[in-house]
């Protein structure tokens, strides 16, 4: 059989049609999810009962026939095997304990114990493995320090990660202890996942964007890169992906800063700009605006059409430039595939 188009586009390879997938294909979007979350009781009991997590991640490549699978989970997962408390509000979002002061640092669990509380992650892969048709990628992912440490700090999501912010200038030997615990667990949970049968990973730096300066290099770069390097001595044939989201002109030469196969772009970099500034150093993926999802029509198409011709001088993945919402209609992501591929 052909190697899968996804690996081959990871590998540096230009296709006429780029392969697509979708950053949060699984979710609120599809009746098919709200059912099979509802028979799981709530979103983490969700994510930690194998059968059915391999279930939701099977759903959107059923409906639509995606070239990759991202495995169910949550970023969030990290903290809480770090010893964090984690719940969930319906209809507001995630909730933690939250890590202010030495004290608090003290209280997490060492790195190399967190397999013991994700090995429901691990077993979900191992079914994924099994049942997703041949030619159907399977990507496992995991929070970027920053990121993941944006949300231990507040004990939430917030708009501009001041908690975190405050914290790194007033505190700074415990952020940077955080840091690097979660970049050692980091390293445990996805040399894990490859284990049990993930084929790519991709690292989800959704805050990097309010890293400036010399903290972008230091916190948002550097621990991409030490986790990169940390995988690539154990599994070289895997690639990755890294996301920092928001990096504007610092997407610059962040592939091969940090080693990263690819380099997933938000909708907010354009295309024309990143295929000369980006795309020249590997492949890139993205990055269509999420809200095209919503509204559809000619607008979607046009859009799908203008980033397709725009990374068509070398390797692209097709993807949007961050998760669907639950509002988006599943039509449009029919209609988004149907365009890309015609
Ligand atoms: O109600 C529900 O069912 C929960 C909604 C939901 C879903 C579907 C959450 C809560 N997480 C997920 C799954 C998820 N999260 C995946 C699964 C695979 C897929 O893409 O289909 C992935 C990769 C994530 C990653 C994730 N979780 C990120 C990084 C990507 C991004 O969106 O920026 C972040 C920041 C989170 C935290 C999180 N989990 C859930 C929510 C609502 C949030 C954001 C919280 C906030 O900042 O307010």
């Amino acid at each position: 059989m052909a190697e899968k188009l996804l690996m081959r586009a990871l590998a540096g390879e230009t296709l006429k049609t780029p392969p697509a997938w979708m950053m949060r294909q699984a979710g609120r979007y599809l009746p098919e999810y709200k059912a099979t979350r509802a028979q799981a009781g709530d979103f983490l009991s969700l994510c930690y009962n194998p059968e059915l997590a391999a279930e939701v991640t099977l759903q959107p490549i059923r409906r639509f026939g995606f070239d990759a699978a991202i495995l169910f989970a949550d970023i969030l997962l990290i903290p809480q095997a770090l010893g964090a408390d984690l719940w969930f509000v319906t209809g507001e979002g995630p909730r933690l304990s939250t890590i202010t002061d030495q004290a608090g640092f003290d209280a997490l669990k060492p790195a190399d114990t967190v397999h013991d509380h994700l090995s429901p992650v691990y077993e979900t892969i191992k079914i994924l493995s099994r049942e997703l048709p041949g030619d159907v990628a399977l990507i496992g992912f995991a929070g970027a320090p920053w990121t993941v440490a944006t949300y231990m700090i507040a004990g939430r999501g917030t708009p501009d990660q001041g908690p975190a912010h405050a914290l790194k200038d007033g505190n700074r030997p415990v952020f940077e202890a955080l840091l690097n615990r979660i970049t050692e667990a980091t390293i445990e949970y996805l040399s894990a996942q490859i284990n049990a049968g993930a084929e790519v990973v991709k690292l989800f730096d959704s805050w990097a964007g309010s890293l400036n300066g010399d903290d972008f290099q230091k916190y948002a770069l550097e621990p991409t890169k030490q986790i990169i390097a940390a995988l690539k001595a154990r599994h070289p044939d895997t690639p990755i992906i890294a996301f920092p989201r928001g990096a504007g002109e610092k997407y610059i030469g962040f592939g091969p800063a940090t080693g990263a196969d690819c380099v997933a772009l938000d909708q907010f970099t354009d295309a024309d700009w990143a295929a000369k500034h980006v795309q020249k150093d590997g492949c890139v993926q993205g990055n269509l605006a999420p809200g095209h999802m919503v509204t559809g029509g000619q607008d979607l198409v046009d859009e799908v059409r203008r980033i397709k011709a725009a990374f068509s001088g070398g390797p692209h993945i097709f993807n949007l430039g961050h998760g669907i919402t639950p509002d988006a209609n599943p039509d449009n992501v029919a209609l988004m595939l149907e365009t890309l591929r015609a």
